[in-house]
Formats: structure tokens, C-alpha cells, sequence
């Protein structure tokens, strides 16, 4: 409670705290009263009934007060949630990918990360992009949630972390069999750790690096995009088999796909990884379900998929 994790905290929790005590007080209230009642006009007590016609000063006392309190709550509720619409002009810019079953963020510099990290005292905007189904953002410290529907234009969500500190981030919007593993974290840090993050291009000078050996650089790209583009949310590495079949020793493996309502057998090589990529319904894995993988087609590019082939080409048996 008033924690100060970010700046929407205080209105959302002085909302909470006034409509819960509203509704305390009345639970109290009314059933103390009610109580009282059953003891006091019991049969015993008082064995002939008062019949009441009307009473207006009762009447218009239960109709003001209520709608007094009900105007009240609103008024605070209001209060919160209008700033949480309209973010400044200078905040930073982030966009935050939700899919089946991952998370990624990803800056103005290019820099893709799967955990949401955030300079302190900042305002940040997230441009929310939902590429499957709807899903919900839900930082509950900061006290932010908003539905992510695919297509939808200008679906956002601002605010600024106030305090140092790594927070939960939750799909809240079940979305598929995974959806319980769909959370990362909120890493807020200085302005100082963020810049070195943020700037850090050790990738790059690797890539720049003449000697290093192609295949492992481009194997090392093909990781961080496995990671990225959520692949792992359905394909461990480690051979256990999640949504998908997993890909610990998938490349040069002969395996059944049914293609058409026909089983017909294939060795997984570059074509048929890339087909799987861009077309997962065409063939589908012996004994898995169609239509849980989508389309890669327009997230990942040509160069991009040839690194995620020399990856996978690494994971041996
Ligand atoms: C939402 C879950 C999900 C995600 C995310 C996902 N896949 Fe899949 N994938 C599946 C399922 C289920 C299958 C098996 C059914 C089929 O063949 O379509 C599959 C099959 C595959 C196959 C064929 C495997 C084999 O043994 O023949 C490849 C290759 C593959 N996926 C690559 C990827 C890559 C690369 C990514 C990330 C860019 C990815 N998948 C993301 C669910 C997923
Ligand atoms: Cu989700």
C-alpha cells in the first residue's frame, strides 16, 4: 500500500482504501443492525407488529446519502485513472510485444530484451502489441494494467517508476494453455545502469570482430532471437517437451509430420525449418496440435531465420 513503486500508485491506492472501507463500514453496520433487530422485535419482546406506511424523511435520507457516497467513490476513482490516459510528451518510448506464451520489449535504439528494464524517475510510454490473442499487461506494483488486443491502434499504457527495485509483470488475460507462464520482470535502475545497458553493443563488436568464426557469431544471434521472439515459451532446449516438440538435437532428425491428414516422413534440415517457421500448420509434428504455433511471416526475415538455423544446428542429442 502507497508503496510510491510508481507515480499512479497513490491515486489507485486511495480509491481502493476508500471504497473498501466504505464497504467495511456498511458490512459492519448492517449486520450489527441487523442483529440487533432479530433481538429486539423478536416474538417474545414484542409479540404485536408496528405497520409502518411510508416515511419520507427516510426515503430521501437513503436515496441522498447513497448517491452522495457512490459520487464520492467515483470522483476518487476518476481522479486516478485520468492521468494514467494522457502521458507526456517526453516520456520514453517502449514497445512491448506480447505472445503466446513471452514477453519482449523493444527500444528505440533496437535493443530487444525479454524483461522490461527502465531508468528510475522516468516517465516511460509502452506501445502495447499483442501479435496472437489479447493479453493484458499487469505491473501490480505500479498499479498499471491494460488489455492488449491485437490491431488495435494506440494501445498504450505510461507511468513512471519512482523506486529502484525488480517488480512481477503478469499476463493477465488467459490466453492458451501457457498462459500461467506468461510473466517476466520490471527492472528499474539508475540512469547510469540503464545507460550502460542500454548502450552496451558487445553483439555488435563481436559481429565486427574479423575473427570470429561466422557460424558461432551467427549461432549466438540465433539464441538471442529464439529468446526474443518467444520461441521458448513452447520448445525447450533441454529435450522436455513443452507445447512444441523441444529442439535439443532437432536438426538432421528424421521424424513423422502430418501434412494434408497424411503422415509421411521427414529429416528437419534448413528448408523444412524455415517452412515450419513461416508455415507451422503445413506439417505438423506426429502426435502435437495444429494451430498453436502462428506464422513468423513479416516478424523475422530471411537472414534472421538462417540465424536461428545455424542455433539450432548447435543443440546436439
Ligand atoms: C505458441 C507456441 C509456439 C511458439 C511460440 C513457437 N512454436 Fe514452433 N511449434 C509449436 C508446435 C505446437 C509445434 C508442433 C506442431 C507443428 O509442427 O506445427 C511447433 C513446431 C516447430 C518446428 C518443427 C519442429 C519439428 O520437430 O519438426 C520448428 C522448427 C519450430 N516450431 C520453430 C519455431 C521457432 C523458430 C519459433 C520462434 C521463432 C517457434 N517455433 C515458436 C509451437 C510453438
Ligand atoms: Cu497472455
Amino acid at each position: 500500500m502507497f508503496s510510491g513503486a510508481s507515480n499512479f500508485v497513490e491515486g489507485v491506492d486511495i480509491a481502493f482504501v476508500l471504497i473498501l472501507g466504505i464497504s467495511a463500514f456498511f458490512l459492519i453496520g448492517l449486520t450489527a443492525l441487523m442483529l440487533y433487530f432479530t433481538w429486539k422485535y423478536n416474538k417474545k419482546r414484542n409479540p404485536v407488529a408496528t405497520q409502518i406506511h411510508g416515511n419520507n424523511t427516510l426515503e430521501v435520507v437513503w436515496t441522498v446519502i447513497p448517491t452522495i457516497l457512490v459520487l464520492v467513490m467515483f470522483w476518487y476513482g476518476y481522479k486516478g485513472w485520468k492521468p494514467m490516459m494522457t502521458p507526456p510528451d517526453d516520456a520514453m518510448e517502449v514497445t512491448a510485444v506480447a505472445r503466446m506464451w513471452s514477453w519482449s520489449f523493444e527500444y528505440q535504439n533496437g535493443k530487444t530484451s525479454t524483461t522490461l528494464k527502465l531508468p528510475v524517475d522516468e516517465p516511460v510510454k509502452l506501445n502495447l502489441k499483442a501479435v496472437d490473442v489479447i493479453h493484458s499487461l499487469f505491473i501490480p506494483a505500479f498499479r498499471v494494467k491494460q488489455d492488449m488486443v491485437p490491431n488495435k491502434p494506440d494501445n498504450f499504457m505510461w507511468f513512471t517508476p519512482q523506486k529502484a527495485g525488480i517488480y512481477d509483470l503478469f499476463c493477465t488475460e488467459y490466453c492458451g494453455i501457457r498462459h500461467s507462464y506468461m510473466y517476466t520482470d520490471v527492472e528499474v535502475m539508475s540512469r547510469e545502469d540503464f545507460d550502460t545497458w542500454y548502450n552496451d553493443s558487445t553483439d555488435m563488436l563481436l559481429l565486427a570482430d574479423t575473427n570470429a568464426d561466422p557460424a558461432v557469431v551467427a549461432a549466438m544471434m540465433g539464441k538471442q532471437l529464439v529468446e526474443n521472439k518467444g520461441c521458448i515459451a513452447c520448445h525447450s532446449l533441454d529435450g522436455s517437451k513443452l507445447v512444441g516438440p523441444s529442439f535439443q538435437g532437432i536438426y538432421g532428425k528424421s521424424e513423422t509430420v502430418v501434412t494434408n491428414g497424411k503422415e509421411r516422413g521427414i529429416t528437419v534440415d534448413d528448408e523444412y525449418i524455415r517452412h515450419s517457421i513461416l508455415k507451422p500448420n503445413d506439417d505438423i509434428v506426429k502426435g502435437y496440435a495444429s494451430g498453436q504455433m502462428q506464422s513468423y511471416e513479416g516478424q523475422l526475415n530471411n537472414e534472421e531465420i538462417d540465424k536461428i538455423i545455424a542455433f539450432l544446428k548447435t543443440l546436439g542429442n
